[in-house]
């Protein structure tokens, strides 16, 4: 018998705000209620749309490089001298994500659809088949920002990240749409280099990311929308993140886009543990490793799911089979 459990991915912070009468007296305990996924939705949308009607990028720059060009996004305002440049918002591409409020730890069974702003302002040089799943690793660079420029956080050298190891929605579905450049290069002093890489940005509404919870220190306010810059120089095709024979992006077996929400023996698993399938590589937790359920070809490479006693549910998902 299966019970239902509420995972809370992420702690959520009530604001307490003790607030002091004028004539010195504290009101104790008066709380700032959280807001709710659709109300942040709909004011992160109006905060994003608006940067993107009212900022331009060096697209110029981009269609027609000058001598020396390091294909950096820059964003400035629409106004002046650039006020005949066309707004970010004729250039970019949209993808709508359904989040749930159960994500953040809520109970109000939530469920919103986000809209997820993407910019591609060069295509890497890579083929349509050049770009990463979310259930894959990356080397890329990185720059993430406020709406206001507000930079809080960058890699402005290669770094790995594996798109559904703890990063944001918003991120990794905005990462999966640029295409990888051609590299490495050994550079012959120990470093490498990627050359016709795509470069994009990612504008993200809170809910496809940290939504009241941003991580502390980070400067990051609750229900802040993200701006990302993107240098996507490479990917591992079909990473197999838990090393148990499936690729990570055939994990998500609920096919919703989110791999950290599939957790087939969650019920055998202690409360404090929550291995979702792409990090499990036992996932129906009946003893047999996965590997050892799928099949193979002859090279140890996935060719396909089992599924001995014809239930539909294939054997490394069917704990009694
Ligand atoms: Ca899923
Ligand atoms: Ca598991
Ligand atoms: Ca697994
Ligand atoms: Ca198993």
């Amino acid at each position: 018998m299966k019970t239902s459990r509420l995972v809370v991915y992420f702690l959520m912070f009530w604001v307490i705000v003790s607030c002091r009468d004028d004539d010195g007296d504290i009101n104790p305990g008066t709380v700032v209620p959280p807001q709710t996924l659709a109300e942040t939705q709909i004011e992160n949308d109006a905060e994003i749309v608006s940067f993107l009607q009212t900022h331009f990028y060096n697209y110029e720059e981009f269609e027609t490089p000058p001598a020396g060009f390091n294909f950096k996004i820059k964003f400035d305002t629409i106004a002046g001298a650039n006020a005949d440049k066309l707004p970010l918002i004729d250039f970019v591409q949209t993808q709508t994500i359904k989040e749930v409020s159960s994500t953040f730890g809520r109970d109000d069974e939530e469920e919103v659809d986000h809209i997820l702003y993407f910019l591609t302002a060069r295509v890497g040089e890579g083929d349509e088949e050049n770009s990463p799943t979310i259930g894959d690793n990356t080397v890329l660079q990185y720059e993430g920002s406020l709406l206001d420029g507000t930079l809080f956080d960058a890699a402005s050298t290669p770094v790995n990240q594996y798109l559904s190891g703890g990063l944001i929605r918003g991120y990794a579905n905005g990462v999966e749409k640029f295409n990888a450049g051609i590299g490495p290069m050994e550079n012959g002093d120990g470093t490498v280099s990627f050359e016709n890489y795509g470069v994009g940005a990612i504008f993200i509404p809170s809910g496809l990311g940290y939504f009241s919870n941003p991580p502390t220190g980070s400067g990051i306010p609750a229900y802040a929308p993200l701006i990302f810059k993107i240098d996507l120089l490479a990917f591992e095709k079909d990473t197999d993140f838990d090393g148990d024979g499936i690729p990570s992006i055939l994990e998500d077996v609920d096919g919703d886009g989110n791999l950290n929400n599939d957790n087939t023996d969650g019920d055998s698993e202690p409360f404090s543990v929550f291995l979702a399938n792409h990090n499990d590589t036992d996932d129906d937790n009946d003893g047999i490793p996965t590997i050892d359920e799928i099949e193979l070809d002859e090279d140890g490479k996935f060719a396909g799911f089992k599924d001995t006693d014809g239930d539909g549910t294939p054997d490394h998902l069917d704990n009694d089979n």
